[in-house]
């Protein structure tokens, strides 16, 4: 006679529904680095439009910082590394920060 085999999942699975954290990316103003290359950089790193490169570009530089964009830990610290190095490769001090966010 067949023995009745216990099919049942030997793995719990658990309902995911934590959020990722995110982090806000911020462009820091400068006096040195040109306004086309900081327009340059945020088309290239992150995929913005001419326009809206140009408005993050005038709202650092006026203000001293505009928010970038927010992204997942693993983005924000990519994009940050990669729009650093592409200033300091020139020789500016061209500057993106990531903070948490609350
Ligand atoms: N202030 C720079 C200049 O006058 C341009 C600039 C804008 C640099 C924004 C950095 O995040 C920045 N050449």
């Amino acid at each position: 006679m067949a023995e009745k085999v216990d099919e049942r999942p030997k793995v719990e699975t658990k309902a995911r529904t934590e959020r990722p954290r995110l982090y806000k990316v911020t462009l820091l103003n400068d006096d040195f680095t040109p306004r086309d290359f900081v327009v340059a950089v945020l088309m290239a790193v992150f995929r913005m439009t001419e326009a809206e490169a140009l408005g993050v570009m005038l709202t650092a530089h006026r203000k001293g910082a505009c928010v970038v964009a927010v992204y997942t830990r693993e983005v924000a610290e990519t994009k940050c590394k990669q729009a650093n190095d592409a200033g300091r490769e020139q020789g500016y001090p061209l500057a993106f920060t990531m903070e948490q966010e609350e």
